[in-house]
């Protein structure tokens, strides 16, 4: 089997010029206006300052770990703005821009990795745009998304009033579809297999997204499968491309059209987004133990924001423009900083509520023992006096 080329719009550097491949994915982008381009470009600088500011806060001892995602923030842009505000969308833990894009504050992903909440955002709340928890247990997100993507069938159905659901039966249109992201590492896991036999035998409006950043922490993609990632989608009777996953276009147009098919009846689809993670796997590891440097000089030649500025540029965007955005995401990633650290922390008492549903002994424990150890200082401070 020979692979078509990755599916692009922009070349490395940034100028249109589509791959072969991409002639059936073009029209979706008819509908683009240039402020629309605008948008996507703002959406990726904003939140690259954002990430930016995160790793230094956790240098800082603000944070208890950040996770960054420089060098991604071209499929995810395109992917987030393909969705519709009906559609749910399951990240795993480094979806930043898919998150803003869906409306989450940057501040409530900081509140997860300083520590003040157990999950995260209101998910219920339509402020979140159906954004899911982050999950850092990977691949457990396939199978929220594959069970959400059931209900989104099941509801058609019901609606439709035509009986109970049988495997195999395609056709129903949902008018909403779920996208759920993993990387390479973590298209091993036996969930996300299973979750994609489920997704192909039901039919289910389930959109897959694998960012393929080349790596799962030290172990290298190479070791992870002994064919391309897209291919093994197919293997299931799942649509499945390979797209450059630092070309928005390409993520923006493959993204709308997967989903389409998804909300129309005519099942599940996978994209695999070639990119890179440009950083540290999280601010505990250090990828220069692992990764050749010409490898990361390679992949920073082809930076999303770059070529979308080149892009931008060929349109006819001027300096002014590009300007104003660099100094709009510093104000707003310094805006962020003042926020979280002024947040007070939760009451310590509050990490023992519900971890489990009904009282448990070894959770009295531990909050026995944790307050026994915080009137400790106090007692302490008398001895002293
Ligand atoms: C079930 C499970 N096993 C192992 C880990 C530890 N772990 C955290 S991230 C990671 C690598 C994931 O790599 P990949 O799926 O490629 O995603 P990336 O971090 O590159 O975005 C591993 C092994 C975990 N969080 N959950
Ligand atoms: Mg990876």
């Amino acid at each position: 089997m020979v692979d078509p080329e990755p599916i692009r719009f922009l070349d490395a550097e940034g100028r249109y010029a589509p791959s072969a491949s991409a002639a059936d994915y073009a029209a979706e982008l008819d509908g683009v206006s240039i402020e629309d381009f605008q948008q996507w470009y703002r959406d990726m600088v904003e939140t690259r300052a954002f990430d930016t500011e995160a790793t230094h806060l956790q240098r800082q001892g603000q944070l208890a770990l950040w996770v960054p995602s420089v060098g991604q923030e071209g499929c995810q842009v395109g992917l987030a703005r393909a969705t519709e505000p009906q559609d749910h969308v399951f990240p795993a833990y480094r979806e930043h821009t898919v998150a803003k894009v869906r409306g989450v504050d940057f501040v409530e992903l900081l509140k997860l990795f300083r520590g003040f909440t157990h999950g995260g955002w209101d998910v219920t709340d339509p402020a979140n745009g159906n954004f899911h928890l982050y999950t850092l247990v990977l691949a457990a997100q396939t199978q929220h998304a594959g069970g959400y993507a059931l209900g989104q069938l099941l509801d058609a159905k019901a609606r439709a009033a035509s009986g109970t659901l049988d495997a195999g039966e395609a056709g129903i249109a949902t008018g909403e579809a779920t996208m759920v992201f993993y990387g390479d590492g973590t298209s091993s896991q036996g969930d996300a297999n299973e979750s994609m036999i489920f997704a192909a035998s039901y039919q289910t409006p389930a959109v897959f997204v694998v960012q393929n950043n080349g790596w799962a922490i030290s172990v290298p993609v190479e070791r992870q499968s002994r064919t391309p990632l897209y291919r093994r989608a197919l293997g299931f009777g799942i649509r499945s491309v390979q797209i450059d996953g630092n070309d928005p276009l390409a993520a923006y147009a493959v993204g709308r059209h997967f989903m389409r098919l998804a909300r129309e009846g005519a099942g599940p689809g996978y994209i695999e987004a070639l990119t890179y993670r440009i950083g540290a796997h999280t601010t505990s590891d250090d990828p220069t133990r692992y990764r050749e440097a010409d490898e990361l000089a390679a992949w920073r030649e082809r930076d999303p924001i770059a070529r979308m500025e080149t892009y931008l540029r060929e349109r006819g965007i001027d300096d002014a423009f590009f300007a104003e955005v660099a100094e709009t995401a510093d104000r707003a990633a310094k805006r962020v900083r003042d926020e979280i650290l002024q947040l007070p922390p939760p009451d310590a008492d509050s990490m023992f509520a519900h971890v489990y549903s009904e009282e448990h002994p070894r959770i009295e424990e531990q909050r026995v023992w944790l307050e026994r150890y915080e009137s400790s200082f106090e007692a302490d401070q008398e001895n002293q006096v």
